[in-house]
């Protein structure tokens, strides 16, 4: 039995919803006696379920299947984005388990992120309407702005000059974040965030906010805690979702012989003493530190056990282990982007 497991010390509680530390550690000791799903919630009183389903690089001709199995399996929440291309086909499975009656849209957490070459404020509004007519939506649960970083406006997600280094938008973020708080106030939108954004750039949009930032989306796993950034997010109760919880080890630009978490030697033994796989292991962690945690998958076994993860509790000595890899390790890091004036990993320790 684990040490700090002891339920029986608690009366089981009926709320489902977990605000700050105090809460999670009581959800956390009484999780067994609690139906449903549990979720965070925000500063504009919004709650999100804990658990989405993330879509970068799931293929079109695979996404669809992969919301429909998330939703089957219990998933509330699916993340997405205008960059991944591939709105249309998630919008698909989100409309087929409407129209089988699975789920209703208010049950539903579906999160959008506004792409760089939008970052003019008077584009913002076109870019959520493209947005939500790729996935078949009346209204955003969540839009964040995807990266602080403006590039220029036009046609191409990635627009580089004839020596292939990508172009700026003279745009800055405050601004674009007071067109974010329009879609609010028009309804297409109920809580808008950030992603991507260091400690300074949440200073100033928090400096001209009239609706702070609900959360910021981060990379975040055992190679890259997030220690600080976390810290001060949750000082100003900006939530926390952490993506890549799995390490990424589909990225594009990983290289043979880099480190992945999911295989480290340490991880797997814990995943097998508590009888759980390293997947589940790693998600569970983002849980009990109370963030949400937004894992990828297209593998109907890895999107049903990825949910699985409200039947253990990992103790503080399991918890030391899985820091124990902390090493400033960024696998999201856009090299290619150093020299933006806004890039958010350059210069800035956090
Ligand atoms: P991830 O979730 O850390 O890892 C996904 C990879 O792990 C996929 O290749 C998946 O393979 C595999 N996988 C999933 N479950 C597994 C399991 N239980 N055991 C072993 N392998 C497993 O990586 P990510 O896609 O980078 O991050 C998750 C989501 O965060 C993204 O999809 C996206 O929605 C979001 N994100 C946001 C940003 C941002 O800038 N805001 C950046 C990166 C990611 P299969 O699919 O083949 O099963
Ligand atoms: C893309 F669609 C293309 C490249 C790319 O690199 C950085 C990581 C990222 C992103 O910006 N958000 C993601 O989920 N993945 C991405 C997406």
């Amino acid at each position: 039995m684990n040490k700090i497991f002891k339920p029986h010390l608690f009366k089981p509680v009926s709320w489902t919803v977990v605000r700050n530390y105090a809460k999670v550690e009581r959800f956390m000791w009484c999780q067994k006696e609690i139906p449903g799903r549990p979720k965070v919630v925000f500063k504009d009183g919004n709650e999100i379920p804990v658990i989405g389903l993330g879509t970068w690089m799931s293929p079109k001709g695979q996404v669809t299947e992969a919301v429909k199995i998330a939703i089957d399996a219990g998933y509330r929440h699916i993340d997405c984005a205008h960059v991944y291309q591939n709105e249309d086909e998630v919008g698909e499975g989100i409309e087929i388990k409407i129209k089988e009656g699975v789920v209703k849209r208010e049950d539903l957490f579906v999160t959008s992120k506004l792409w760089n070459t939008f970052h003019r404020p008077d584009l913002v509004r076109t870019a959520v309407e493209n947005t939500l007519s790729a996935l078949k939506l009346k209204y955003l649960d969540l839009y964040l702005i995807h990266w602080p970083m403006g590039y220029k406006e036009g046609c191409e997600l990635f627009p580089v000059d004839k020596q292939g280094n990508t172009q700026y938008s003279p745009v800055d973020y405050v601004d674009t974040w007071k067109a974010m708080e329009k879609l609010v106030e028009d309804g297409l939108v109920k809580s808008i965030g950030v992603s991507n954004f260091n400690r300074k750039q949440i200073e100033r949009v928090l400096a001209v906010a009239k609706i702070p930032p609900a959360t910021n989306q981060i990379e975040c796993h055992p190679y890259l805690t997030q220690k600080k950034l976390i810290d001060f997010c949750k000082s100003k109760d900006i939530a926390i979702t952490a993506y890549s919880p799995l390490g990424s080890p589909n990225r594009p630009w990983a290289k043979e012989g880099d480190p992945v978490i999911l295989e480290e030697p340490k991880i797997k033994e814990l995943a097998a003493k508590l009888k759980k796989t390293p997947g589940q292991v790693l998600i569970r962690y983002q849980i009990q530190r109370t963030n949400i945690v937004i894992p990828k998958s297209v593998t109907k076994d890895r999107i049903e056990s990825n949910f699985q993860v409200f039947d253990f509790v990992l103790s503080p000595e399991d918890i030391a282990v899985i820091e124990s890899f902390e090493c400033n390790g960024r696998l999201v890091p856009l090299l290619n982007q150093y020299g933006h004036p806004h890039h958010p990993f350059e210069n800035d320790e956090y």
